[in-house]
């Protein structure tokens, strides 16, 4: 039952708690795990249903592995797993998110000093009480402090990254759905709304058989521990110490309630406020009749809409914003209106999964009409191509060219942007590439007119026609760099540079927020990728998608649902211009 998904996911979990035992990421077990769950993630069929012996056929997955899915499968836990959570708490492995944290140094702060969560280790720094232990100057400590501040792990307030909670919302829906108790179920919240970190997951199911559901949920795998049980509403927390609400409903108010419960708060006060004015009232329950309870409306948010005379307002949208003051919705983009993917790497760059190959096959079996194959710069140590291994790449192009008639494959590269703006090969090299975009890789600490000012130097290099994933940031992990953003955004209007829309969950950059500061701008145009290291990332446009649409990104000014002739005169105008 477990999706392949699912059970990387577990695996996941291994590689985190053994890069913890063993003290490094490099470990060769960590890495065996790790290449085990890019295995799973890539198996064309169902995990669950494959033997042992099957199993240790799929290459990157070996006995030990092989084991422990079967062992997953048929008991819904890993020992292995249960014993390391033991030795290494939830609270103790969520330190390894704070910058400058590794597991040699997170495991050294508990056997020296006993820490064993962010929050004591905010309390540790803030006492001094850190002096003296390797990798804790007066400058690391107040870089610390900083980060863990500015990443919101500690407290009540403390966020889980969307990359962590989706999969497993996405997952949990399935799995109610495939429930014959069931027959509706969707996640809620700031989830989704989109939000890049949550603090719990709601999740709404419509069933004649409330108590029968939570008896099934609070069994799943997921769920760790039970907070509380009830007819209407369960929550429970998952081994991480992630909240799930379940709540269900009556199929006839399923649209009533994923409405109240996806929010945001302000959202549902202003159509209160709606209502109200039509006397009628709105709850989790329906809209109502202020006198004499008739319901108006509960099945769909769509009827509640179209019953208090607004247009559908897309969930990325509800956040009081000003979204239910518009006449109309803004022409949003939409996952269909994409034709083509910008940022794509394979095994030609050092952090490639997936063949060059591969990764043309699958974009042209998902319909793309046109792709870039934008391996690393040669700045990038490791991971970047030489321009030996270009002229290489090029054959290798050419010839999947003819392969694929109906497949425009583009030359192009990730370029690497310098301290000072400066971009890697030089001018005449670069005119060589269909298509570059240029990313902040290194120097994440430079001041903000320095940052500012390498961004713009780089839109004005003509061979640069897109900046990849903007702040940098990784979502829970890494803040993204200091920014004046009003004056970069100003430069990419001016300068005819798309900004990318970064589809990876770990990145979703450019920030929705900071999209919205741009929804006036008109000259403004952006590219939404993937920017995939492995067939299956290609999934990730939806995820680009949702982020532009929190930003309120109206299709006709992202450059990739051109169709590609006048994508290419995008292009060409910034380099004749
Ligand atoms: P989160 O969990 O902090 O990431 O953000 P949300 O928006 O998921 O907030 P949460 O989980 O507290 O509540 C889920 C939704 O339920 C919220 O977006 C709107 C609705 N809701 C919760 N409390 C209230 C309330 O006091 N008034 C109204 N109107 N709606 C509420
Ligand atoms: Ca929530
Ligand atoms: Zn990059």
């Amino acid at each position: 039952m477990p999706s392949n998904q699912e059970i990387a996911r577990v695996l996941q979990e291994l590689v985190d708690l053994m890069t913890m035992a063993e003290g490094s990421k490099q470990a060769f077990r960590v890495r065996a795990y790790e290449k085990a769950v890019a295995a799973v993630q890539a198996l064309p069929g169902a995990a669950d249903e494959m033997t042992e012996a099957e199993l240790v056929k799929v290459p990157g997955i070996g006995k030990s592995t092989a084991a422990k899915i079967r062992e997953y499968v048929d008991t819904g836990e890993v020992a292995r797993i249960v014993d390391l959570r033991k030795r290494f708490p939830a609270e103790m492995m969520e330190m390894t998110r704070v910058p400058g944290l590794g597991p040699k140094t997170v495991v050294m702060l508990r056997d020296q000093l006993g820490i064993e969560s962010v929050d004591q280790l905010r309390q540790a720094i803030a006492d001094d009480a850190v002096q003296g232990v390797p990798g804790f100057g007066r400058k690391s400590q107040e870089k610390i402090a900083a980060a863990i501040e500015r990443l919101g792990l500690h407290g009540k307030d403390r966020r889980t990254p969307i990359a962590e909670a989706l999969p497993i919302a996405r997952d949990l829906v399935a799995t109610l759905e495939a429930m014959p108790e069931v027959s509706r179920a969707q996640y809620c919240g700031s989830l989704r709304r989109f939000r890049d970190t949550i603090a719990d997951i709601d999740i709404v199911a419509a069933s004649t058989k409330p108590v029968d559901v939570m008896a099934r949920f609070v069994a799943l795998p997921v769920v760790a521990e039970v907070i509380g049980q009830g007819e209407t509403k369960t929550s429970v927390l998952t081994a991480a110490g992630l909240q799930i609400d379940l709540r269900v409903v009556k199929p006839g108010q399923f649209g009533a309630a994923t409405l109240y419960f996806t929010g945001s708060k302000q959202h549902n006060i202003e159509l209160r406020q709606r209502s109200i004015d039509k006397e009628l009232l709105l709850n989790e329950y329906g809209l109502e009749e202020s006198d004499g309870g008739n319901v108006v409306a509960a099945k769909t948010e769509a009827d509640i809409y179209e019953a208090l005379d607004l247009p559908y307002v897309p969930p990325e949208m509800r956040e009081g914003i000003g979204e239910l003051s518009l006449e109309s919705m803004p022409d949003l983009v939409a996952v269909e209106d994409i034709r083509g993917d910008l940022h794509v790497h394979s095994t030609w760059s050092g952090d490639g999964r997936s063949s060059l190959d591969d990764m043309v096959a699958a974009a042209a079996a998902r319909g793309l009409e046109y792709i870039a194959m934008t391996e690393h710069g040669e700045d990038l140590r490791i991971n970047g191509l030489s321009r030996e291994q270009i002229a290489a790449e090029k054959l290798e192009i050419e010839r999947l060219r003819e392969q694929y008639p109906g497949l425009t494959i583009l030359r192009g590269s990730e370029l690497n942007i310098g301290p000072d703006g400066g971009v890697d090969y030089d001018p005449e090299f670069l005119a060589g590439f269909d298509w570059c975009v240029a990313s902040v890789h290194t120097h994440f600490d430079l001041t903000e007119a320095e940052q500012t000012d390498r961004v713009i130097a780089a839109m004005h290099n003509p061979a640069v026609s897109a900046i990849g994933h903007l702040t940098g940031r990784r979502i829970g992990h890494r803040p993204g760099i200091a920014l004046n953003v009003p004056a970069v955004f100003a430069a990419a209007a001016e300068t005819g540079t798309a900004l990318e829309i970064n589809g990876h969950l770990h990145r979703l950059d450019v920030p929705a927020e900071l999209l919205l500061q741009a929804r006036e701008m008109d000259g403004l145009r952006f590219v939404i990728s993937t920017d995939s290291h492995h067939t299956t990332e290609f999934e990730n446009i939806r995820w680009g998608v949702a982020n532009a649409r929190r930003g309120w990104v109206r299709r006709r000014s992202v450059i990739n649902t051109l169709p590609l002739g006048e994508f290419l005169a995008f292009v060409a105008a910034k380099r004749e211009a």
